[in-house]
């Protein structure tokens, strides 16, 4: 059969399954979790035909986080994180992010790199302080599901001062977020391939992150098609452009995504973001996956989201 009519095919018989996640799977995440705000996931858009060609992880089922996987493991080895400074030109002067290494980090090996932002009120220490990433990480490597990689954490409000203080709404502050793209692009990423044993090329670097740093993953990402093949959006922000302002052409974006994640917490206020984006991706036939969590704007949302996109990506 050929490709593009197996691939249509495929997406009628799976845009029918709105599956709603076992109750059971729900339940043991988080408790008592009421039918009407089980975790769903919509995998329509996964084009189960391309198994090959997209990343097939992609299109295993999203089973909810198991209880203890954001835990401290003591009888597991354990990855560092580490606080760097690289030189905008972006900005003008030095800049922050924290580097996550994970266990066993030896620049005999090579690694992918796994950019991970954070919200409006965050910086580059939110991702370490107030959600797990370490413990999520180390539990998934020690348990064989993760591939090689670090984790960036940088400061995704690019201005000279870029702390969260004062009106964090400030239009030059959330300008800031928008500008950081050549921050990241020119600067941050450069930085961190001269300085740390990483492959170079688009299916070895992802953009993830929460909310406002969910909006720039979908702003950058899909704009830089040829810069990263994984990009997640978790409880992504109104800073997130129209889905068709940043996909022109459906088909060239799905054949160069390896995964395109779309998560947020079904009581989010900004839930709406979300569902017009993957309602516009799946109008558009790029395949996708949406994940309805359980929960609201809050880092048990994005634990989970890093949870789940960090096994898919580098497959
Ligand atoms: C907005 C509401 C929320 C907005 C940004 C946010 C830029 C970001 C929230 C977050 O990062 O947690 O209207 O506009």
């Amino acid at each position: 059969m050929n490709k593009r009519l197996s691939r249509i095919l495929s997406l009628s018989i799976t845009a029918a399954l709105l599956v709603p996640t076992m109750a059971s799977a729900a339940e043991t995440s988080e408790g008592t979790a009421p039918a009407a705000i089980q975790a769903t996931v919509d995998q329509g858009a996964v084009n189960t035909a391309d198994i090959t060609g997209q990343n097939a992880l992609a299109n295993t089922p999203v089973v909810p986080a198991p209880p203890g996987y954001d835990g401290y493991r003591n009888n597991i080895p354990h990855g560092n994180t580490n606080l760097i400074t690289y030189y905008s030109t972006t900005v003008g002067n030095a800049r922050k992010a924290m580097v996550y290494t994970p266990p066993g980090y030896t620049p005999n090996k090579k690694y992918s790199v796994l950019y991970l932002l954070h919200g409006i009120g965050g910086d580059e220490y939110e991702w370490v302080n107030a959600m797990k990433p370490k413990n999520i990480l180390d539990n998934l490597y020690s348990e064989g599901k993760l591939s090689d990689m670090i984790v960036v954490m940088p400061n995704g409000r690019a201005m000279k001062d870029d702390r969260p203080i004062g009106d964090i709404y400030a239009p030059d502050k959330v300008a800031a977020f928008e500008r950081f793209e050549q921050d990241l692009l020119k600067d941050l990423i450069p930085h961190i391939e001269a300085n740390y044993p990483v492959y170079k090329d688009k299916n070895n670097r992802a953009l993830a992150g929460l909310s406002m740093g969910g909006g720039q993953s979908l702003n950058f990402g899909l704009k830089n098609l040829d810069t990263f093949a994984y990009v997640g959006a978790f409880s992504a922000a109104p800073n997130t452009k129209p889905v068709n302002q940043l996909i022109t052409n459906p088909g060239q974006a799905a054949s160069k995504l390896k995964l395109l994640w779309i998560s947020c917490g079904g009581s989010d206020g900004l839930l709406w973001v979300s569902q017009n984006f993957k309602n516009g991706l799946s109008s558009m036939n790029v395949p996708h996956i949406w994940y309805q969590d359980v929960g609201g704007h809050e880092p048990k949302v994005w634990n989970s989201g890093l949870y789940q996109f960090s096994q898919r990506i580098f497959k």
